[in-house]
């Protein structure tokens, strides 16, 4: 069973807040009706069958510590439900909890990350739990087997030797190929931030980083990944920014084109 799960935590963000509002967004795409539920491989995102939503985390307070064992375990018990989760964020930082939680369940995970960021920094204003920070927490924990990040188009001095430290393998989107897709292993965990999008697709994000990705062409990269993905987040869509719905409706669309991979 696949099951939806939100996040609404963006405390972690460095420039604005606002993707604690994107789980109810994303859903509400599915519940107006505009669009329908048939995915493009056939499929469909049914809730009678297949997938379920659980809900939000309640959080009881914003404490990134306390936050973070929230959702560890959330995800750990349904992890030993045997289900396989799309985790609707949220600020990226949740990725580095839900990953932990994963790990233990899966050990040697892969993980392929799609943003304009690498967000590998040390730690940023001052925070080690920034969501400028989570694939450094992960990559220092030894909790994944590989890392390929993919569409980045911002990485300075520091996160290109965060890269090497932690020989994570980068497809900038200056080289963008889909050539990364043989180098996948199984059990792939797949983490999107939406602003590896170009913001002319998707507006509705914190950090606009022009020069990024169409639509098309990361549904098309998603269609292409021929190994098991056994879960997965979508994250940093900011309702606060969007544009009538362009960017919670991408999301959406998103999350039906990745549950069919599931
Ligand atoms: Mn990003």
């Amino acid at each position: 069973m696949i099951k939806l799960l939100g996040i609404p935590y963006d405390a972690n963000s460095s420039f604005m807040r606002g993707a604690a509002n994107a789980p109810d967004q994303i859903r509400l795409m599915h519940q107006l009706g505009s669009s329908n539920p048939s995915t493009e491989k056939g499929g469909s995102i049914d809730f009678e069958n297949g997938i379920a939503d659980g809900g939000n985390i309640q959080f009881r307070n914003e404490v990134p510590e306390l936050v973070f064992q929230q959702i560890r375990d959330e995800v750990l018990q349904l992890l030993a439900e045997n289900d396989k989760i799309i985790a609707l964020g949220g600020d990226h930082s949740i990725t580095y909890p839900i990953i932990e939680a994963y790990a233990h369940r899966y050990p040697g995970l892969h993980l392929l990350h799609f943003d304009a960021h690498s967000d590998l920094y040390e730690h940023f204003d001052k925070n080690p739990f920034s969501h400028a920070s989570p694939f450094a927490r992960i990559m220092e924990n030894y909790l994944v087997a590989s890392l390929t990040q993919v569409g980045l188009r911002t990485l300075c001095s520091h996160q290109r030797r965060q890269v090497d430290r932690y020989r994570v393998k980068v497809v900038e989107m200056k080289d963008f190929s889909l050539d990364f897709l043989k180098g996948l292993n199984a059990p792939l965990y797949i983490s999107l931030d939406l602003d590896v999008l170009d913001p002319a697709f998707a507006p509705g994000v914190s950090h606009h980083e022009p020069g990024g990705m169409t639509t098309r062409q990361l549904i098309d990269a998603l269609h292409q990944i021929s190994v098991p993905v056994v879960g997965a987040d979508i994250v940093e869509l900011n309702p606060n920014r969007d544009i009538h719905d362009m960017t919670a409706m991408v999301a959406y669309k998103l999350l039906k084109e990745i549950s069919s991979l599931m």
